[in-house]
Parts: structure tokens; C-alpha cells; sequence
């Protein structure tokens, strides 16, 4: 089996000081809260920016100081977030794809969250996957419910998107698919052969949805954008401490962890050929 890519996804637009202290919001907390993940086994930082009172921001500013400070402590692979905040439109969400990050989030369909709705129109969802293939960012379809696979097969059918494509399998999210065993083993059953995949359980579903795409040869995002906790009511320590226990359970389980050149090559990311950066 391919060694083990984990995401850090350690902002998210959601999560508030109230609900964890420790959530990084200015760039310099986010990049070294990048850091401690990298040094724990991320070999993907998935990123979300916030203005400086703790709004969630899409404003490239912001995100290309975040991304210059990771840049400068270490090599993980960035990925840019293009849902951002349910709400924000469409110029505002796809506006940091343009400074050529090597991974950005493409969520392939709408769907409701929480009491909110996240709106991905398929004119949107096709004009984000053509703006990434402009910039040459490698996207990661994000799937909230079953059919938004079929919606990006057909993309790549018109070859919208580039082959492998890499899914994020996220679960739980109130509205979405429920983060259940049986749902993880449909959703990879309807993957194209050569896909590469993650899953992303949200709260209680992150640590189970996880140890089993450590079996079945996928991929895990944790962090506190999807679960603030370490245990039943007890707050993890860190993003890096979430990170820290996939890596060791991996490693229990005979599975070594990817650095990022080595998920680069299972993502089929070349550095060379992509934009400068
Ligand atoms: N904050 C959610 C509405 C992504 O990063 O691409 C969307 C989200 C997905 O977080
Ligand atoms: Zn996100």
C-alpha cells in the first residue's frame, strides 16, 4: 500500500475561539500551527484565512502572507480552500486559485449545512475546475453527498478536469452524508480506478472514518475545521496533536506516512511543470 497522506486542516471558516482557544487566526498563528502539523506528519495543509478579529476572509492578501510563512518553515504542500464561508460568492471564493498554490479544494455540488446552504452551481463548479487547470493547481473534489462523484467524472469526461482525480470524502456534515462505515466503502465503490482519495469525517466520525482509510488504502484529513476534540468532551491540545495520533496509528497499523515530495508523487503533482510559486 502507498504510504499514508495526511491533511492538516486546522482553520476552516466555522470554528470559533468560543468553541476552541487554540484555533489559529492571524498568518503567523496559522503557519506555525502548519508547522507543528508538518513536523507531525502533514504532508498537506489544507488552507483557510481569517481577518484579523476572526471572520473567515478569502482575501488573497491575507492568504498569500499565510501561504509566504508556511513557504518559509517548511514544504508541505498547500491547499488552498475555494468553499471559504457558506455565502461568499463566487469572484470572492475562486480569488487565491490565481496565486498558483499547488492544490485548491473544488467542491462538486451544493449542498445543505447546518441551517445553511452551500451553493456550487455547476456553471461555478466548472468555472473553478477551468481556472485551476488555467493556474495549474491540482484540485481536490470535495464530496458532501454520492452524486457530486458523478458530477466530477463527467468533468473529467470533457476533460474539464485533468486525470487522477483526488476526492476528499467529506462526512457528517449536518445535511450531507452521515460519516458512517458503510457510507466510506459506497462512496470509494464509485470511484474511477485511478483515483486517489482522503476522507474528512466531521466530529465524532473523524478518528473511526479515518482509521479505516488507513485499511482500505485512502487518505485522512483531520484538524480542527472538522473536530475540535480529542476524545468525547475533552478539547484536543492542538491541530498538531490530532495529526500527531493518525501518524502513530498508521504507523501501528503497517502503514508508513508520505513527507511532501513523496505525496507529491502519489498526487502526481510536478512542481516543475506548474506555475512559479
Ligand atoms: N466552509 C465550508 C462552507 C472547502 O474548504 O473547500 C466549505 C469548506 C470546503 O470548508
Ligand atoms: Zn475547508
Amino acid at each position: 500500500m502507498e504510504k499514508l497522506m495526511i491533511t492538516a486542516a486546522m482553520v476552516g471558516a466555522e470554528v470559533t475561539r468560543r468553541d476552541h482557544p487554540g484555533i489559529p487566526i492571524t498568518p503567523e498563528e496559522i503557519a506555525e500551527a502548519a508547522y507543528e502539523c508538518y513536523k507531525a506528519g502533514a504532508s498537506i495543509i489544507h488552507l483557510h484565512v481569517r481577518k484579523s478579529d476572526g471572520t473567515p476572509t478569502q482575501d488573497i492578501t491575507v492568504f498569500k502572507e499565510t501561504m509566504t510563512l508556511i513557504k518559509e518553515k517548511c514544504d508541505a504542500i498547500i491547499q488552498i480552500s475555494t468553499g471559504g464561508a457558506v455565502g461568499m460568492a463566487f469572484e470572492e471564493r475562486v480569488g487565491p486559485v490565481r496565486l498558483g498554490p499547488e492544490m485548491a479544494t473544488l467542491t462538486a455540488g451544493s449542498v445543505n449545512f447546518g441551517e445553511d446552504v452551500f451553493i456550487n452551481s455547476p456553471q461555478d463548479i466548472e468555472l473553478f475546475a477551468l481556472t485551476m487547470k488555467e493556474y495549474g493547481v491540482k484540485p481536490e473534489i470535495e464530496v458532501f453527498d454520492t452524486g457530486m462523484i458523478s458530477t466530477a467524472i463527467k468533468l473529467a469526461k470533457k476533460d474539464i478536469f485533468v486525470s487522477p482525480l483526488h476526492f476528499d470524502m467529506v462526512m457528517g456534515v449536518p445535511g450531507g452524508i452521515e460519516g458512517t462505515p458503510k457510507n466510506l466503502l459506497q462512496l470509494v465503490e464509485l470511484l474511477p480506478g485511478n483515483a486517489t482519495w482522503t476522507v474528512a469525517g466531521i466530529g465524532k466520525g473523524e478518528l473511526p472514518l479515518g482509521v479505516m482509510a488507513i485499511i482500505l488504502g485512502g487518505h485522512v484529513r483531520v484538524g480542527f475545521e472538522d473536530n475540535i476534540y480529542y476524545s468525547k468532551g475533552i478539547l484536543a491540545d492542538s491541530n498538531a496533536q490530532l495529526v500527531e495520533r493518525i501518524a502513530r496509528m498508521s504507523r501501528e497499523l503497517g502503514r508508513e506516512v508520505a513527507t511532501p515530495e513523496e505525496a507529491r508523487k502519489i498526487l502526481k503533482i510536478n512542481k516543475e511543470t506548474l506555475y512559479d510559486r
